[in-house]
């Protein structure tokens, strides 16, 4: 068994948790914050089967769109700005798709 752990945009995760379940995989859906934008996302968590893992991959990457977004630019990027304060200039990221981890799980317990 694989835990997938997906880190999609919040604009795609209603989508990709229909699809999801439509499929048949268990998902949990937490509401969570990037770090470098400081701006909220999705993370997905599903516990699948090593034979679907590829479906899962597959149906996550078709459904999440990448975009870019202009941000403020973190002060760790515009230099002489106390720590947690964000600079004037903007900049233009790319997110999305989405970013997935997929590990292999020992034990998958329901007590
Ligand atoms: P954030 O950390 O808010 O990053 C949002 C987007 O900003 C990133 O999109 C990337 O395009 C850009 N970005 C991040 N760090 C940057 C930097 N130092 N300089 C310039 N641009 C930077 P994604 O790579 O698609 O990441 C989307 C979200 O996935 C991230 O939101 C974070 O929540 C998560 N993530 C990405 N890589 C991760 C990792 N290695 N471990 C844990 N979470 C990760």
């Amino acid at each position: 068994m694989k835990l997938i752990i997906a880190i999609v945009q919040d604009e795609d995760s209603s989508k990709l948790l229909s699809v999801l379940m439509q499929q048949g995989f268990g998902v949990t859906k937490l509401a969570t914050t990037g770090g470098f934008l400081k701006a909220g996302n999705t993370t997905l968590l599903l516990g699948v089967d090593d034979n679907r893992t590829d479906e899962a991959v597959s149906t996550i990457e078709s459904v999440c769109k990448s975009r870019k977004q202009i941000s403020a630019a973190p002060s760790s990027m515009a230099g002489g700005i106390s720590h947690g304060e964000y600079s004037s200039y903007p900049i233009e990221v790319t997110v999305g798709g989405a970013t997935v981890f997929v590990l292999t799980v020992d034990q998958f317990l329901k007590v």
